[in-house]
This record gives structure tokens, sequence and C-alpha cells, in this order.
């Protein structure tokens, strides 16, 4: 029977995935963990526990009390916060990493998810359709971590036989839940800003070019990665997943759209610099090839869902006109 361990569930992937994962597999197969113990309220019926991946004593008993056969590992610094906190986030994002990495050779656990971002890439990748194999120059801590994380990742598949399985993000947007400390987290905030009937200011310029996935695809993609055969797996570092790249102005307009008096102004910040350096769009032709990976929604088609579903998901937020 499957006992599938979630870190980090609290967090803005981590609300919506486990409880797609709870759909799929049944409340009663599922441990839903956070170093926040506000993270229950989000996760409603789904049983949960609180856990600091940091502390490695609990982290094994809990795997071995509970006999999880699978980790979701999604607890992390994410990277405007890692620029604030470097030596945390390092610390976090690797030394957690080890730790599930270590806990799956040991037990020996039958899965591990654990997802990588377009951070990895950096000013000497190509930033047009950037390759699943090229120059990896990452220049934010964050970006540091998920690439040696990725490397940690296909050592421990190589050497020990762990089935560690991982996804390269690009920016996610999602209506259920809030992003947690992002250099993409404008694509959220911007929907949330125009439905409380509020001007946006926005921290990247007008034309900064991002690759970005609606959330549903995102848990999409997770799910039919680990549900593939081991044999469809040919990447074991981390692969390429794209769905769209979209820059603010582009979002505002889809969303003036339904709402024709959203105003937005720009005010790029820190995080600007750090959105320069990631690539504009993505191949993941090896992901459509190896495990026949395909996205539902572009630009339109998610504004249009979101804005239908927030209000739902954060009350105070006003519906959309008819
Ligand atoms: P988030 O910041 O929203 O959530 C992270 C969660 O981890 C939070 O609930 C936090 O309480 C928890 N956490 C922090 N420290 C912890 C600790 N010591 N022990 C246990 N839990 C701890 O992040 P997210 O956006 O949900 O991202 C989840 C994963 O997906 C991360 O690994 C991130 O790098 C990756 N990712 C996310 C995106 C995105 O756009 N959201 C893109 C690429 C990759
Ligand atoms: C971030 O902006 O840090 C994340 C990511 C792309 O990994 N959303």
């Amino acid at each position: 029977m499957d006992k599938i361990l979630i870190t980090g569930a609290g967090g803005q992937l981590g609300t919506e995935l486990t409880h797609m994962l709870a759909q799929v597999y049944g409340k009663k197969a599922i441990l839903a963990t956070d170093l926040s113990p506000e993270a229950e309220e989000k996760l409603e019926e789904i049983p949960f526990q609180t856990l600091d991946v940091m502390d490695q004593s609990s982290f094994a008993s809990l795997i071995h009390k509970e006999k999880v056969t699978q980790i979701y590992h999604l607890a992390a610094i994410l990277s405007a916060t890692g620029e604030n906190h470097p030596q945390k986030a390092w610390r976090l994002n690797m030394g957690s990493l080890l730790t599930v990495l270590e806990l799956a050779r040991e037990k020996p656990l039958q899965k591990i998810y654990w997802p990588s971002s377009i951070a990895v890439f950096g000013p000497n990748t190509p930033r047009h359709n950037t390759p699943q194999s090229c120059i990896q120059d990452p220049q934010t801590v964050y970006g540091i971590s998920k690439q040696a994380g990725e490397r940690w990742c296909s050592y421990y598949h190589l050497k020990y036989g762990v089935d560690v399985r991982s996804l390269r993000y690009p920016g996610l947007i999602g209506a259920k839940s809030l992003p947690g400390g992002g250099t993409t987290d404008y694509a959220v905030e911007i929907y949330h800003k125009a439905l409380e009937g509020q001007p946006y200011t926005c921290f990247l310029k007008k034309d900064q070019e991002l690759p970005m996935m609606y959330m549903p695809d995102a848990i999409k993609a997770t799910l039919s990665l680990m549900e593939a055969d081991a044999s469809q797996i040919h990447i074991r570092s981390s692969y390429n997943i794209s769905a769209m790249s979209i820059t603010p102005d582009q979002v505002y307009q889809s969303i003036l759209a339904h709402l024709p008096g959203f105003e937005i102004s720009y005010e790029p910040d820190y995080r600007q610099a750090i959105a320069e350096n990631w690539p504009c769009s993505i191949d993941d032709s090896k992901a459509r090839e190896d495990w026949g990976w395909k996205p539902s929604f572009d630009l339109p088609r998610m504004t249009e869902d979101i804005l239908y579903h927030l209000p739902h998901y954060f009350p105070h937020l006003h519906e959309l006109p008819n």
C-alpha cells in the first residue's frame, strides 16, 4: 500500500499538489507535513503533521513509524527570499534534499519527487528555447542549490538506484494558494490586485519575458512523471517543462480584456536582475518524447480560469462582473 509523505505541503505548490494526491490515492495514503502548523488548515481533512525537514532524526522516525513509501520533497526557500538569506537557503535546500536521498537509499523508499527550477540557468545559457542540456551558470543561491540538487539526484540514481524524479518548473501561477518569495510571484499578485479593484505595481519590467505555467498543468506534469514506468524516465537530473512564455504587459492585457478599468505601473526592484538571467522560453521536447508531456493552458485560458476561481478561494476578492 502507498504511503506518500509531502514536505512543504502548506506552500504554493504543496497545497494544490497535496489535495490532488489525496484525490488520486485517497486521504489515508497521504501524510502532509510542513514547518508551519498553519498549513493544516489549508489541507482540510488530509492527515497532517508538523515537520522541520532540517531535523533529520524526527524526519527518519516519521518515515519509519508511518511506513512511508514515497516522498514529495517540496520544502525550500525560493529565489527572492534566498537572496536575502543565502546561507539559510543553501542549508535548507541542499541539506534537506541530501537527508531525503539518504533516507531513500537506506529504507529503501519506492519513489522520490523533488522539484528543480528554471533558476538553474544563468546569463550564459541560451535564453530562447533553452535546451535540456546546456551551460548552467545560476547567479542566485536558490539556482545554485537547484543545480547542485539535480547533480545529487542523478548521482543517487546512478550509484544507489534511487528512483528519484524531477521537473524544472517555470514560474507557477495558481488560484488556490499564494506564492512564497519567488521572482515570478508578480504573476499571482497581479490577479489578486485586479479582483480587489486596486491598481498593481509590478516589480519586474513591462517586457520581461519568462516561462510560466498554470498550476493545474504543473500538477498534471508532476503526476504524469511520477506515474510513468521507470523505463520511460531517461533523465534523472531534472526535465525541462514548459507551457507559456509571457511578459507582465501580456498578463496585464489578458486581465484588461475581463476588467477594463484595471491599472498597472512598473517599479522594478532586485528581482528584475534575477529574472534577466533566466530563460525566456524552454525546450521541453525530452519530456514530451519520454512520458508524453503536453500542457493544456495558454495565457488567455489561464486568465479566464483564474479570474473565475480566485474569489472562491479568497472570499475577500470581488467576483468577475457578468
Ligand atoms: P513555498 O515557499 O510556497 O512553500 C514552501 C513550504 O516549505 C512552506 O509551506 C514552508 O512553510 C515550508 N518550509 C520552509 N522551511 C521548512 C522546513 N525547515 N521544514 C519543513 N517545511 C518548511 O514554495 P512553493 O512555491 O510551494 O515551492 C515548492 C517547491 O517547488 C520548492 O522546492 C520550489 O523550489 C519548487 N518550485 C516552485 C516554483 C514556483 O513557481 N512556485 C517554481 C519552480 C520550482
Ligand atoms: C522563483 O521565482 O523563485 C520560483 C521559481 C521559478 O523557481 N517561482
